[in-house]
């Protein structure tokens, strides 16, 4: 029977996931009106990004880079993840519809495992390398997944997941044949799945899938609570290439990307394989990318784009600085993206002062797929996020989903061509709401349309009757140069309700003690409104974060007291 919200034609076979879509009224409203969102009935994105391509006589172009200097050209991705395909198909016995889990840090096979399993009509489910068997087991068994491609130095946790597991039945695994593949475990013996693909033809027909069709299922980082997986189509995916990337980022054919978010995090999906691809520029992949790494290859592979967190641009700016990464400065690099978390002013000027270049701030949301909000290097407003990308909508409302007056602090509201679709999850009620997107954050709109981040709308501080975001106070302390890294929170008072508190990881050098606890307290009143100043500063040598780097506000709660 078909499901109400779901197209007639679908090339899936097996139906979980159609299955899943939440009911046509707790799905958001999707908005199709730029000319570049008409999408045709039968889309493949596989297709669309690679596969078109070279047909279109790009593929001897490079396309990807690996750590290892390994130069990967449109038509050897074709090849490869065609040929991965066929492996799905006829050695792995997947059929379309069925989810196909991908481990693996960031490097050009992972790559051609995605586009294998996109092509064959499969639903690729990214995973961070960092997760352990317990946490693989909950997003198997939450997204039923038969298959898995895997990095053989990965294959420990993987393994004990497959053998809890009633559903994973098929796991391949590739990369190197001996190192980091402990003797003994059988893994040594298996074959790899370069072998099996290097077998297989180079054409593999693609799946002629439905542009309604899921292609991706993408776990959130979750800072809290039950993973949740979010369902994107194949037409989400050109959807989300049709928007932020031309009308904001304007990268181009000659670009190289490079940055940290791993593929199985759709911020590091996007900008760094299904934009660069959308425009036939190249992607350097790199499995590890901690600042140290990027700004080491950065130069080496004269890469122009770099996409990554704020924390990790703050941590760069030195070294940037010193090397000269910048175009203007003799170096590459000519535009930056900073998503994840909010941009504090401190981290936009200290970058510009740094290598020359204005950030590209942008918010988006695992649910929404990409980037909704942002401003390009020219429109950049500090401390504001941007305006809404073409293509989407956004406006701040109130418990009533009325809009507020413009300067007013609300709820953020977002509808586009992408939107939030949870996978059989009752969270759906709150994260959609009479069509709108609420993704969980407080901000403000100004008269020109400029979108200002407050906070999170549960880590709002509300200290003697006054609103207190957070952000505003660690970016007043990110500003004081003793300190390295900060996290602000609210704490319970028998007598304000809420008092602030900084977590402060400070740079190499200063003393954590009560004269620098009075030092930043001074300094924060003397930048922002004193009544914001935190009241209590713990210095600590690192800050809770998720996979994707994002800080973990509910961690510092829920720390007992310093003594
Ligand atoms: C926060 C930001 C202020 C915000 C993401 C780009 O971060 C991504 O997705 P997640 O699902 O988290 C979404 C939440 O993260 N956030 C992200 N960017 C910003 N807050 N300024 C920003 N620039 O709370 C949002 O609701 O992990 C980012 C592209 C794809 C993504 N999935």
């Amino acid at each position: 029977m078909a499901h109400p919200a779901n197209p007639a034609y679908t090339a899936h076979v097996d139906t979980f996931a159609r299955d899943r879509l939440p009911a046509a009224a707790d799905q958001p409203t999707f908005l199709f009106e730029l000319p570049t969102l008409q999408f045709s009935e039968r889309l493949n994105c596989g297709v669309e990004l690679l596969d078109r391509r070279v047909a279109e006589g790009w593929g001897g172009r490079r396309c990807l880079i690996g750590a290892d200097d390994s130069v990967w050209t449109y038509a050897d991705l074709q090849h490869q993840a065609h040929r991965i395909a066929h492996v799905l198909v006829r050695d792995m016995g997947l059929q379309a519809g069925q989810r196909v889990l991908l481990r693996s840090a960031n490097q050009p096979m992972l790559a051609a495992c995605w586009f294998a399993v996109v092509l064959a009509g499969g639903i690729a489910v990214g995973t961070m390398p960092m997760l352990r068997a317990q946490e693989l087991g909950q997003i198997i068994d939450k997204a039923q997944i038969s298959h898995a491609l895997c990095d053989v130095r990965l294959a420990d946790e993987l393994a004990v997941a497959e053998a809890a597991s009633p559903w994973l039945r098929q796991v391949r695994y590739f990369g190197p044949a001996s190192p980091g593949v402990a003797a003994g475990s059988g893994l040594d013996r298996l074959e790899r799945l370069e072998s099996s693909a290097a077998r297989q033809p180079a054409w593999f027909d693609p799946v002629d899938t439905a542009a309604g069709d899921v292609c991706l299922l993408a776990f959130t980082s979750g800072t809290t609570g039950q993973p949740k997986a979010t369902m994107h189509l194949h037409r989400d995916v050109m959807a989300a290439c049709a928007c932020f990337p031309p009308h904001v980022l304007r990268a181009d054919a000659n670009d190289v990307f490079i940055g940290s978010p791993p593929l199985a995090f759709t911020f590091g999906l996007g900008g760094l394989l299904l934009f660069p691809m959308s425009v036939g520029a190249a992607a350097v992949l790199l499995e590890k990318a901690s600042p140290p790494d990027l700004l080491a290859a950065i130069p080496r592979f004269g890469a122009t784009v770099l996409v990554t967190a704020p924390t990790s641009y703050r941590a760069m700016a030195e070294g940037a600085r010193v090397a000269g990464l910048g175009v203007g400065q003799g170096g590459t690099l000519r535009k930056c993206v900073s998503a994840g978390e909010a941009l504090p002013a401190a981290t936009r000027s200290l970058w510009r002062e740094a290598t020359g270049i204005e950030l590209i701030d942008g918010i988006g949301a695992t649910e929404l797929l990409h980037i909704f909000i942002s401003a390009d290097e020219t429109d950049a407003r500090p401390g504001a996020t941007g305006r809404v990308v073409p293509g989407y909508r956004a406006m701040v409302v109130d418990e009533h989903l009325q809009p507020v007056p413009v300067g007013t602090v609300g709820r953020l509201a977002v509808q586009g061509p992408t939107g939030c679709r949870y996978l059989d999850d009752p969270r759906q009620q709150q994260y959609v709401q009479r069509g709108w997107n609420l993704t969980g954050d407080a901000y403000s709109m100004d008269a020109d349309g400029y979108f200002y981040f407050q906070s999170r709308t549960d880590d709002m501080i509300v200290s003697s009757g006054y609103n207190i975001a957070g952000p505003e106070v660690e970016d007043a302390l990110l500003r004081h140069p003793a300190v390295a890294e900060c996290a602000v929170i609210g704490i319970p008072d028998a007598q304000r309700g809420q008092i602030v508190k900084a977590f402060v990881v400070l740079s190499p050098g200063a003393a954590a003690d009560d004269d620098m606890t009075r030092t930043l307290q001074d300094f924060v009143k003397a930048g922002i409104a004193p009544y914001k100043y935190p009241r209590a500063i713990e210095f600590r040598s690192s800050l809770p974060r998720t996979a994707t780097g994002k800080l973990q506000r509910f961690r510092l709660r829920d720390l007992p007291p310093a003594s």
